[in-house]
């Protein structure tokens, strides 16, 4: 089967920018508290800095998870029924889709991500190890509606949207994401999703801010991209990792803080900052599993089963398509 040529729904001008890219950026750094959004971390050095962050002692969630969906993925098979379309939101290396393809029996693999370069890698693994499956790769943002390719419209869809990554967004907009995916992935469609769990805070900010420095890394390659790509003079060594918890919003915060008073050209325009002052990079939302259900609910999800490990630090959550119809 293979890989089928990739559907791109990404914009670059004459320059081969990134439109969205510098939009986000420069509406980022004009705000009072500067920020700029998590998807823009995983260039291709962002996103082989996150494949060494899921190798830290200190960084738990990727091996919880993964020994969830290696002991659990079965009875999802069991639970879903063969012959799905598995749309995968934000698939990256996609190292965990083996453990649910192998037990699946699917129609199609449709991974969805933002990194071209990164998806057409891990499309060809996927395809040399499941040889019946086609795989559908499509370069693009998750959080726009994607319409599905012509070639799995008559197949039932099996959404699965694994690494917590719905803590990246605020629940307004991961409710809105919520939503859209039931519209792409339609009725009696199911979602597999992973939360990461509320926990002990000092765990959380040693799984952001790790004794060797690579999700320090990870952070700051954000400012070598937007130099890069977006023809900036950021001084990144004036620059520092920071990882703070948010007791109101029950979220880890990265920041790249100032450690000087800057200023600094992007894409032809000036900005400047005080010592002290930070760029907002990533939040990322903990829940408990009564939260996490109560997301879905609000986003058109009805769930129907789910596993956590014994630490309590993980839960993937399967949930059904909630079918539109009046009640009281
Ligand atoms: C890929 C969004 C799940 O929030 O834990 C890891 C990204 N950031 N270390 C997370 C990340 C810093 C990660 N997700």
């Amino acid at each position: 089967m293979g890989v089928h040529a990739d559907i791109k729904l990404v914009d670059h001008d004459d320059d081969g920018v990134d439109l969205a890219f510098r939009s986000d950026v420069l509406s980022g750094l004009a705000q009072q508290q500067k920020a700029v959004p998590a998807r823009w971390f995983y260039d291709l050095a962002g996103s082989e800095l996150f494949e060494r962050i899921t190798d830290l002692p200190e960084y738990y969630p990727t091996r919880t998870e993964t020994a969830l969906l290696d002991a659990h993925c079965r009875e999802v098979a069991t639970l879903v029924g063969s012959g799905r379309a598995v749309v995968e939101f934000g698939s990256g290396s996609s190292v965990k889709t083996p453990l649910l393809l192998r037990e699946m029996d699917a129609g199609a693999y449709v991974p969805i991500d933002i990194s071209g370069d990164f998806l057409r890698q891990s499309s060809e693994k996927l395809a040399e190890k499941f040889p019946a499956v086609p795989v559908i790769p499509i370069e693009g943002d998750f959080m726009k509606p994607v319409s599905l390719p012509a070639s799995v419209a008559g197949l039932e869809r099996l959404g699965f949207f694994p690494g917590s990554t719905i803590g990246n967004m605020v629940p307004h907009t991961a409710i809105d994401l919520l939503r859209s995916m039931r519209e792409t992935l339609g009725d009696r469609s199911h979602l597999l999703i992973g939360f990461d769990r509320a926990k002990d805070v000092r765990r959380l900010i040693a799984a952001y801010d790790d004794a060797e420095g690579v999700t320090a890394r990870f952070n700051l390659n954000l400012l070598a991209r937007i130099n890069r790509e977006l023809g900036g003079d950021i001084p990144i060594e004036r620059f520092r990792h920071v990882a703070r918890w948010n007791e109101d919003w029950s979220r880890i915060e990265m920041h790249l803080e100032a450690t000087d008073t800057i200023a600094f050209e992007v894409s032809g325009r000036r900005f400047a900052m005080d010592q002290g002052e930070t760029i907002h990079t990533e939040n990322s939302h903990k829940y408990t599993p009564n939260q996490a259900r109560l997301m879905l609910q609000a986003g058109g999800w009805s769930p129907a089963a789910q596993w956590t490990d014994s630490g309590d630090d993980f839960l993937i959550i399967l949930a059904r398509a909630t079918e539109h119809r009046s009640a009281p």
